[in-house]
C-alpha cells in the first residue's frame, strides 16, 4: 500500500488481509449465512434501501455484504485515489469501471443469485478484496464482530442453513422454525 500514499497514510500499524479474521471470543468474522434450500419459491420484496460498499484507506469496507437479487448496491469511493471495481461474478455480468478520487457513487444491481458471493477486486490495488452473496430472499446475514449472525422472520419450517466463508469453506446446518420461535443454530468452521 506504500505505493498509494494517499491510502497508506490513512492507516496506523500494520493492515492485515481480511481473508481470516478470528474475532477476541475465538468466533469467525465475515462468514455469509444463509436458508439455502426449503423455503417456498415466491417472490419476496426486494428492500428499497441500498447496501452500501466503501472503498476507505484503499479497502473494501464491508469485507463480505449481502444483497437481495435486484437490490440496488451503492459502490463508493472514499479515497483521494482512483480505484477500479471489478467484480469477477460467475452467474451475473462481469465488468470492471474505474472510479475517480471520491467519484461518484455507482448504482448496480445482480439479476441472479449468486452464492458463494461474488469476489470484488481493484484492478489498480491487488490487495483489494470484498465478497458480495446475492440471494434470491431477504434470509441472510454476514458474522460480525461477535460471531453471530440473525435471520429475522424467517416464516416456520424446516430449512438448510448454509455458511460460507472465503477461507474455511461451506457448511450447512439443518434447522426447524416453529411459529413465533427464537431458535439458535451454531455452526463451527475448522482450518484445516
Ligand atoms: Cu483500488
Amino acid at each position: 500500500m506504500d505505493a498509494t500514499p494517499a491510502c497508506a497514510k490513512q492507516h496506523k500499524g500494520p493492515i492485515y488481509s481480511e481473508d481470516a479474521v478470528i474475532n477476541a471470543n475465538g468466533t469467525l468474522k465475515n462468514a455469509f449465512v444463509y436458508i439455502k434450500s426449503g423455503l417456498a419459491k415466491r417472490d419476496y420484496p426486494v428492500p428499497p434501501a441500498p447496501v452500501k460498499l466503501d472503498q476507505k484507506g484503499c479497502i473494501y469496507v464491508p469485507h463480505v455484504v449481502g444483497v437481495m437479487v435486484n437490490q440496488t448496491l451503492e459502490i463508493s469511493n472514499s479515497d483521494d485515489t482512483n480505484h477500479n471495481i471489478h467484480p469477477m461474478p460467475k452467474e451475473n455480468r462481469e465488468w470492471n469501471e474505474s472510479q475517480p478520487p471520491k467519484g461518484d457513487v455507482k448504482v448496480k444491481t445482480f439479476p441472479k443469485e449468486e452464492v458463494p458471493p461474488i469476489l470484488f477486486k481493484c484492478n489498480v490495488h491487488p490487495w483489494m478484496r470484498a465478497w458480495v452473496g446475492v440471494v434470491s430472499h431477504p434470509y441472510f446475514a454476514v458474522s460480525g464482530e461477535e460471531g453471530t449472525f440473525t435471520l429475522k422472520d424467517v416464516p416456520p419450517g424446516e430449512y438448510m442453513v448454509g455458511a460460507w466463508h472465503e477461507r474455511f469453506g461451506v457448511k450447512e446446518v439443518k434447522v426447524k422454525v416453529e411459529a413465533k420461535q427464537s431458535l439458535t443454530a451454531d455452526i463451527t468452521f475448522s482450518a484445516n
